[in-house]
């Protein structure tokens, strides 16, 4: 029998404060349970989740990935030609965008990422209080990622508020999400400007998706899509890795310590960050047909919620999965997701990630807080809206 939990409702503010403890009933119910409020299955554990998205054929993302079926209802806009797509069409989408994600793109990236993090922290490295989320966590992505991509400066921010009303409205149209769509449209007319190739600066990566995907017979619309893509992706989670990243060395300081010690540390604390406070928390799948997940038989047509934050503290996989450890191996973690849609800038964001936590460890000799974060509330994302700290500077 698959567990009823009638009263769970993962999109509440309760439990967007804290999911943890409901993280934990969720997994412990049962590897997929049965959320009665909203009439879905979800799962909260590690190796179901990872199944489910090892599975495209069955799990399907083209009836889009958050709690609205887009066969049943109008999407609020038209659908990601990559995460809302399946193969084939999902195929020849990611080949252009993975094109302009590669290896050798990620080492042109390094020495401008690394500069940008080392000068900024620096800076900030003075010892008073600041907000963290404002100064760093906010700044640095919206700048590296912008510059990347060849977003011009004038109207940077939409980004943000453009990337939180794309997250919450994965959620139910609970005040969340309507407060995200609600006066939105400046921004959204915005971000479609940005997405055309007139707009974006020559020999930029967001220019490069529209070269690629001529190539690869895409229309210049369906090109501008797929910038839209980078604009919806490429900001907020790495805002929120970072935020999340200050925020869990700042509550552990023997973990700094550790990574003060061995700045080479850095990558795997990112990591573990991911795994430990996961900027995007859930997604969904849809199934195409009868299927059974860890034993549990769902039917077809239905809604599936993974919770990949949960994933990511399921005693059955991690140790002492509650505690936050910057030396063991997070690799593995479902933060990024996992298969054919697993993030396709993940090397973008651990790039970002391992720069900013090496320039800490060069500059700074203690992160402490000063005074409480205020929590945001996404439908999606797990984040702070502010995070005030001191960066005790120290000798490099
Ligand atoms: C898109 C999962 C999240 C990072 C994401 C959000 C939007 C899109 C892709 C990924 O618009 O394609």
């Amino acid at each position: 029998m698959t567990a009823v939990l009638p009263d769970v409702d993962p999109f509440s503010p309760e439990f967007l404060a804290d999911p943890y403890p409901a993280h934990e009933l969720l997994r412990e119910a049962g590897p997929v349970v049965h959320l009665e409020r909203y009439g879905i299955h979800a799962s909260a554990r590690h190796a179901p989740v990872r199944a489910a998205l090892h599975d495209p054929e069955a799990f399907c993302s083209s009836a889009g990935v958050g709690i609205s079926d887009f066969r049943k209802e109008q999407p609020w806009r038209p659908p990601s030609l990559l995460l809302e797509a399946d193969p084939p069409e999902h195929t020849r989408a990611r080949r252009v965008v993975a094109g302009v994600l590669s290896a050798a793109a990620m080492r042109r990236l390094t020495e401008a990422f690394t500069a940008a993090a080392d000068e900024l922290v620096a800076r900030l490295a003075h010892g008073a209080p600041f907000d963290a989320m404002a100064e760093l966590a906010l700044v640095y992505p919206l700048r590296v990622f912008s510059d990347a991509v060849g977003v011009p400066e004038d109207g940077r921010e939409h980004l943000l508020q453009y990337a939180r009303m794309v997250f919450n409205t994965f959620g139910p149209r609970n005040e969340l999400f309507e407060n995200a769509v609600a006066g939105a449209g400046p921004t959204r007319e915005w971000v479609d400007q940005q997405c055309r190739e007139e707009n974006l600066r020559p020999g930029g990566m967001g220019a490069q998706i529209h070269a690629r995907a001529a190539a690869e017979g895409f229309s210049p619309d369906d090109a501008a899509m797929l910038v839209r893509s980078f604009l919806s992706a490429g900001v907020d989670t790495t805002v929120h890795g970072l935020g999340n990243a200050l925020w869990c060395l700042a509550r552990h300081p023997d973990q700094y310590t550790l990574l003060r010690a061995d700045p080479g540390l850095a990558r795997a604390a990112f990591e573990e960050v991911l795994r430990y406070e996961a900027p995007v928390q859930t997604f969904f799948r849809t199934t195409t047909r009868p299927v059974a997940l860890d034993g549990v038989e769902i039917g077809g047509g239905e809604k599936v919620l993974l919770f990949l934050g949960a994933a990511g503290r399921d005693p059955r996989q991690w140790s002492d999965p509650d505690a936050f450890d910057v030396t063991r191996r997070a690799t593995g973690h479902v933060g990024f997701g996992f298969g054919i849609h697993a993030c396709v800038g993940m090397a973008m964001a651990r790039l970002e990630g391992e720069a900013v936590l090496t320039a800490l460890a060069r500059h700074v000799a203690r992160i402490e807080p000063a005074g409480e974060p205020r929590r945001m509330l996404n439908n999606t994302l797990r984040g702070l809206e502010t995070l005030p700290l001191r960066l005790v500077p120290g000798p490099a």
